[in-house]
């Protein structure tokens, strides 16, 4: 049996449970040029390391082979623009930025416990089955997320919301329900390229994709090893993971900050002395990170970045003292 639920009430269950905006798609496939474009990305090696990425890939562009009689997906998006973060210190130690990504509490706990919760008030009956996606599925959520109507894919690769900017995090509900879905969302960077110019490693390209193997984001948040020595001297301050492409967006600037207090921010954790990171014990990363995405990246990645930061701002001392 199909079950037939009335779509703007859904939404509107979405946003009451914490959710800020929401948009509906079908459970259909995303069109052939989407897995075309992540083959070719992968068949040149932007994954870098991610080998995740390339299990599963047809199931990526077809919710329906994440959950059985998929229907619907219900798209999500947390918008995470604070309303201050700190300057950085102008007297000690010289410290690493932490990316205001990894001040918040982990979003996949907050999205995917508030998706079951969205699950659970659509039906419980038998028959509507559901399965709350963030991050981790192999589903490609910003252009489900666009097909949905929640906004457009820029220049940096993000999901912009027209209103809430590129500062949000998604998430996804498959679901055996068949509910209206909205028009896809339109839109687009124009000549804009203000995020190209921001990349300080040139990880953006201006045929649109994304070298991971240069981007600050990966480097600091998921490559192991060492960093290639001519792209560690890039990294300026970048303690953990890089907002600079979003921060550059026009549409970051114009967005409204995070009002709601739901979702735990620390902004003490923004700076963090370099010294210090680069001498912590697994204890002092739990002190410090407990409960937040970081703890994905884990000590020994962040010790090794503070030692990169610290050797590049021997080489420059001339760092801009920017908050
Ligand atoms: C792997 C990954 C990364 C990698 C690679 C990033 C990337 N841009 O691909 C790294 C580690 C670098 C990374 C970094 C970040 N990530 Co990340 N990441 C992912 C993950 C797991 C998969 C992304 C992916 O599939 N990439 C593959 C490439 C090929 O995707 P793509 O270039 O956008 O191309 C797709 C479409 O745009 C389209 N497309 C592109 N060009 C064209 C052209 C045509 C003609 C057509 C038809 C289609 C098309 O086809 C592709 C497939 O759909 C998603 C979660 C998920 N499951 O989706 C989160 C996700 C994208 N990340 C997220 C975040 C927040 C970040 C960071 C901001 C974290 C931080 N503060 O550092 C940075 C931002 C870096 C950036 N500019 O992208 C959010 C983004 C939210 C949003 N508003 O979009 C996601 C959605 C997680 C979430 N649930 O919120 N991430």
């Amino acid at each position: 049996m199909i079950v037939v639920l009335d779509a703007a009430r859904v939404k509107e269950t979405a946003l009451s449970l914490g959710f800020d905006a929401a948009g509906i798609t079908s459970a259909l496939p995303l069109e052939a040029a989407h897995e075309k474009h992540f083959r070719d990305w992968l068949a040149a090696g932007c994954a870098a390391s991610m080998e995740y990425l390339s299990r599963r890939v047809e199931m990526r562009f077809d919710p329906g082979r994440l959950l059985a009689g998929a229907r619907s997906v219900v798209c999500v998006a947390v918008a995470y623009k604070p309303a201050s973060v700190p300057s950085r210190p102008t007297r000690g130690e010289p410290c690493g930025r932490v990316a205001v990504y990894g001040l918040y509490d982990d979003y996949h706990v907050f999205i995917r416990e508030r998706l079951r919760r969205l699950g659970r008030a659509m039906g419980g009956r038998e028959e509507h089955r559901f399965r709350a996606c963030v991050d981790t599925a192999p589903l490609a959520e910003r252009a489900l997320a666009q097909r949905a109507g929640l906004g457009f894919i820029g220049k940096n690769r993000i999901l912009i919301h027209p209103r809430f900017g590129p500062q949000v995090f998604l998430g996804e509900l498959v679901t055996t329900a068949a509910l209206e879905p909205d028009a896809p969302a339109e839109g687009g960077c124009g000549d804009c390229r203000l995020c190209i110019d921001a990349c300080p490693t040139g990880a953006l390209r201006p045929d649109g994709t994304l070298d991971a193997r240069r981007c600050v984001s990966y480097l600091t948040g998921e490559h192991d090893g060492p960093i290639d020595a001519e792209l560690s001297g890039r990294l300026g301050d970048a303690l953990y993971r890089c907002e600079r492409c979003m921060e550059a967006c026009p549409y970051a600037r114009r967005a409204p900050a995070r009002t709601r207090t739901d979702f735990g921010f620390h902004p003490e954790r923004r700076w963090l002395s370099l010294p210090e990171v680069a001498r912590w014990s697994p204890a002092d990363f739990d002190r410090v990170f407990a409960g937040s995405a970081v703890t994905w990246t884990g000590v020994e990645r962040l010790r090794r970045n503070a030692a990169c930061c610290l050797k590049g701002s021997s080489h420059d001392r001339r760092t801009p003292a920017d908050g």
